[in-house]
């Protein structure tokens, strides 16, 4: 049986044609598998090759293998890819078998590795093993290592998965192009055996931070951006399109990110703190280890948290960075916090029917809003919580913490129920009069020379460009 549990990750798909590559080149390789969904395939259990624990990639998978006298044979195909970013929203990237980032890669420490790769691109392309301690010729930087995978051709990677450890996987051809279009994957290599510096868990996650210039209303995205992207997102998607990571309680749960975007991310949990476990360099000596609840992963690297997940409820996961949880939009909004305008739209709508005024009280309106949105384009904010709109998109999920969630059970708990008298609730009661102490007040340090009436400043920023977020 070469692609076991096929059944379960229900939408593999075997390949049905592959385009300009030869058939009779293809019979000799292992069949690759496609993937047509988004959502997050329950984790593959290895029913070949040593035993591990595996990884779930959010809203991902893991690629199936076939052994082949002891070696492990994986295949993946570079091609054009259509990836649903959020539900109503697609994008035409690049990526492997099917989707964008490809799937997840899970090997032994030890283990001899043979990737085959299909390049159904129009161009040359080639794959860098990220981290890995491999033969030079192997390691994938096109001109430098090897000649660039032609379109049509397969090439072979082979080398020993040496040190265990997360990793990561992208093209070094064209890779500004290739890159931006959505090439890229995760890779884990689990410890062969009882490991001093890596524990066991019950949960252990993985996904990418990549980001993505698409215009509202258009599925490509704009390859030259450097810095000013609109769709922040884990795995190629954007909330509310990024699962929920389900965990139970008091599980002891890992996540590993990696980023392949031009920025870097303050990745931040809510309600618990965690140590990082691991870098791409390899597991993080106990001696460094400390709490912390934001971790920053800047470019090009990894980073592996660990946290026992001892509070129950519905904790908020995102990056730190406030422009990272929201999608795309119009750069040129102007802050019109605090100006009045009142009358004004219906004038101006009188001129320009579609007019309309954003942002008055600051920009959750605009979760609100129903505003004419330009056909495949994701909404600005769109979460529905429980409590109401969320007023997040991009890099944001939510860690859902509950008891009696079974081992291995990723599917959704649904909304957390809070236990009586433990939400924040509206004061309705008097207010007491708050305890002051004698010397407190403007009298402490006297301005030098105070303005001979008050001042009072009615301005808005000057909407220059957005870039550097
Ligand atoms: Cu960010």
């Amino acid at each position: 049986m070469l692609f076991n549990r096929r059944s379960l990750l229900g939408g593999l798909t075997a390949a049905a044609s592959m385009g300009a590559v030869s058939k009779v080149a293809m019979a000799a390789l292992p069949e690759p598998v496609f993937q047509d969904k988004p959502d997050t395939m329950p984790p593959l259990i290895p029913e070949t090759g040593r035993p591990y624990n595996p990884v779930v990639t959010l809203n991902g998978w893991t690629l199936p293998w076939r052994m082949n006298k002891g070696v492990k044979e994986f295949h993946l195909v570079a091609e054009p890819v259509v990836r649903e970013m959020a539900p109503g929203f697609k994008a035409h990237l690049w990526g492997y078998n099917g989707q964008s980032p490809g799937p997840t890669i899970e090997v032994v420490e030890g283990d001899r590795v043979r990737l085959f790769v299909t390049n159904k691109l129009g161009e040359l392309t080639s794959i860098h093993w990220h981290g890995q301690r491999l033969p030079n010729g192997m390691d994938g930087v096109t001109g430098l290592n090897q000649p660039g995978i032609p379109p049509g051709k397969t090439y072979v990677y082979e080398f020993v998965a040496r040190r265990p450890g997360t990793f990561m996987y992208h093209p070094h051809a064209d890779e500004m192009v290739q890159m931006a279009m959505g090439m890229m994957g995760f890779w884990v290599t689990h410890p062969k055996g009882k490991h001093p510096l890596i524990d066991e868990v019950d949960r252990d996650f993985c996904f990418l931070l990549n980001a993505y210039d698409i215009d509202p209303g258009s599925a490509t995205p704009k390859i030259m951006t450097m810095l000013d992207f609109n769709l922040w997102s884990w795995n190629s998607r954007i909330f509310p399109g990024i699962d929920p990571l389900v965990v139970g309680f008091k599980d002891k749960v890992r996540i590993r990110i990696g980023n392949l975007t031009m920025t870097n991310h303050p990745i931040h949990l809510h309600g618990h703190e965690f140590h990082v476990t691991g870098t791409d360099g390899g597991p993080t000596p106990k001696s460094t280890r400390r709490y912390e609840i934001t971790e920053d992963v800047a470019v090009g690297q990894m980073r592996q948290i660990e946290f026992l997940a001892d509070e129950e409820g519905d904790w908020a996961f995102h990056c730190h960075k406030s422009h990272h949880t929201m999608n795309a939009m119009g750069h040129d909004v102007p802050t019109m916090i605090g100006v009045d305008h009142s009358g004004v739209a219906a004038k101006v709508r009188k001129l320009i029917p579609d007019y309309m005024v954003m942002g008055e009280r600051g920009m959750k309106d605009m979760t609100e809003m129903d505003m004419p949105l330009p056909d495949n384009t994701a909404p600005m904010m769109a979460g529905q919580g429980p409590f109401g709109a969320v007023g997040m998109g991009g890099m944001f999920s939510v860690v859902k913490v509950r008891k009696g969630q079974k081992k291995g059970d990723y599917s959704d708990p649904g909304w957390y129920q809070h236990p009586k008298g433990t939400v924040a609730y509206e004061f309705k009661g008097e207010l007491p009069n708050p305890a002051r102490f004698q010397s407190e007040g403007p009298g402490l340090m006297p301005l030098v020379q105070r303005p001979k009436s008050d001042v009072e400043l009615k301005v808005r920023k000057p909407s220059g460009g957005h870039s550097g977020h």
